[in-house]
């Protein structure tokens, strides 16, 4: 009787033991997801301006990704394609306004809601601009639906962008700090009667701005849309950086006992770039490299709490951008004067909102010390493809219908292979294709706005195809495409299959 007993025991036990072991390798994830960071920005990949010790920690313990893209070249097709493991196009994502519905559908599975299945407790600090609500918001109650609603436990959220109203942060969907007697209004179409506007009252700025960004000021910086009330909830864009670090670390440490998964996603350095003055003339570039010395240092801030809590050797860490960079977007803060030597795109064509390699070519390290050894690698591979390659490391199934663009490259990620995309799909109004060493841009000739095709950096917009070989050409300089017609022709067709 005995005897069985304690066979029933031991097996019990290693049981026990093997579901321990097993949850015990699956690491934290944290996406650290910078805005507008370009390639070149960085310390590692050759910055000049501006230092980043915290980032480049990383990359020197960790994996440093010389050609891996976020799925566009702009904020919210990029987030969009990385959470839900579907290009951004299928849904039409583009830039959304501050009021604008919910893109992603709660009811597909979304790349939190797969971590959540897995055991993990998911949290989002940071900008979201993937819209909120079903059309039409009230701020002054909860806003649904929203992060809940596609898998994260917990959310605090710049709701869109920094330059966009509202301008208060709302702490999972409820805005913080708001008081009842001053609810809050906002419009995009019409204006109301509410903040004083930029156009109006240029003498009220801290910094000007060009005609799209002259609508509600709050905290002396004008912005595009109108909003009316919630004077005690808005927030002091130079302590940005400090709020959310603190919410990302108070996330950590409520979790800590918990496997996790933070998408700790920066203000930094998307505009209105205004340093704290700890971070002010912390660079030679002016207001644009003082910021990325500040997105620095909320890295710092993470990788400190990480290891404080002795969690830093089995914590997956991606550093990554949703698109590239860009020195004139809306705010005249001396930008392009103050570059000098520095190259925010690295060696790569183009910015945000290009098509040109530097529109979606990311910074991008991947740091998780109990696994992966330090290096470099060259592996072609897209944001779109996290989803699917983090399912494949915490084994995991991913629902049926959802994250159909996303390709297991997990070997690639983790440094094991240099074997990623075949094809690479990249998003700029319009797209480009990379095939190992080729890329090719497909033709545009719908007309461009204005705000666009004046940008300071040419967009690569162009009414014939475009092809180049990017290991002669990584600038892409020369339009080979007359030399190459087969390459384009089938680069044409894969294309088209991908978009149809
Ligand atoms: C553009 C804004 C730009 C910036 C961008 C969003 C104009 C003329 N420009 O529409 O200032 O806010 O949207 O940036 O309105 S992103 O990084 O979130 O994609
Ligand atoms: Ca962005």
């Amino acid at each position: 009787m005995n005897f069985y007993k304690n066979i029933v025991l031991l097996f019990f036990l290693f049981g026990l033991n093997f579901t321990f072991l097993s949850q015990e390798k699956k690491p934290n994830i944290v996406i650290i997801y910078v805005d507008d960071l370009g390639y070149g920005d960085i310390g590692v990949n050759g910055a000049i301006g501006v230092k980043t010790p915290n980032v480049d920690l990383l990359a020197k313990n960790g994996l440093n990704f010389t050609d891996a893209h976020s799925a566009a070249a702009t904020c919210t097709p990029s987030r969009y394609s990385l959470l839900t493991g579907n290009y951004a196009f299928r849904n039409n994502a583009a830039i959304l306004e501050g009021d604008a519905p919910l893109l992603i559908n709660p009811d597909k599975e979304t790349l939190p809601d797969m971590l959540q299945k897995a055991g993990y407790r998911t949290g989002v600090v940071g900008k979201w601009h993937l819209g909120l609500g079903n059309g039409k918001i009230d701020w002054n109650k909860r806003v649904s639906p929203g992060p809940k609603e596609v898998g994260f436990d917990y959310s605090f959220l710049i709701p869109a962008t920094g330059d966009r109203v509202p301008t208060v942060f709302l702490e999972n969907q409820e805005v913080l700090n708001l008081d009842s007697s001053d609810p809050i209004t906002v419009s995009y179409a019409t204006k109301i009667d509410g903040y004083p506007l930029g156009s109006k009252k240029p003498e009220l700025l801290k910094v000007h701005t060009d005609p799209y960004h002259q609508g509600a000021i709050t905290n002396g910086i004008s912005r595009i849309g109108y909003m009316k009330g919630g004077k005690s909830a808005l927030w002091v864009d130079e302590k940005i950086p400090f709020v959310l670090s603190q919410k990302a670390t108070d996330f950590i440490e409520k979790e800590k006992e918990n496997k996790f998964f933070l998408f700790f996603s920066l203000h930094d350095i998307h505009q209105p770039r205004i340093a704290n003055i700890k971070f002010v003339e912390s660079s030679t570039m002016g207001a644009r490299g003082d910021v990325i010395a500040q997105m620095d240092w909320c890295v710092g801030e993470i990788t400190k709490k990480l290891k404080k809590e002795n969690l830093l050797e089995n914590t997956l860490i991606i550093f990554t951008s949703d698109n590239g960079p860009i020195l004139d977007d809306g705010y005249l803060d001396y930008a392009i004067e103050l570059l000098g030597n520095h190259k925010p795109g690295g060696v790569f064509r183009g910015a945000k909102y290009s098509i040109y390699e530097a529109g979606t070519r990311m910074p991008t390290i991947l740091h998780w010390p109990k696994s992966v050894k330090p290096g470099v690698s060259n592996a072609l591979l897209t944001q779109v493809d996290l989803y699917a390659s983090l399912a494949k490391l915490v084994n995991q199934k991913i629902q049926k219908g959802a994250a159909i663009d996303s390709e297991n490259h997990l070997n690639a990620w983790l440094g094991k292979s240099e074997k990623g995309r075949k094809f690479l799909l990249e998003e700029a109004y319009t797209f480009g294709l990379r095939m190992g060493k080729w890329k090719y841009i497909k033709p545009k000739d719908a007309k461009i706005p204005n705000w666009i095709a004046n940008k300071f950096v040419d967009p690569g917009f162009r009414k014939e195809p475009q092809l180049f070989n990017l290991e002669k050409d990584p600038s892409e300089k020369n339009n080979v495409s007359n030399n190459f017609p087969e390459i384009v022709k089938m680069m044409e067709k894969e294309l088209s299959k991908t978009l149809k």
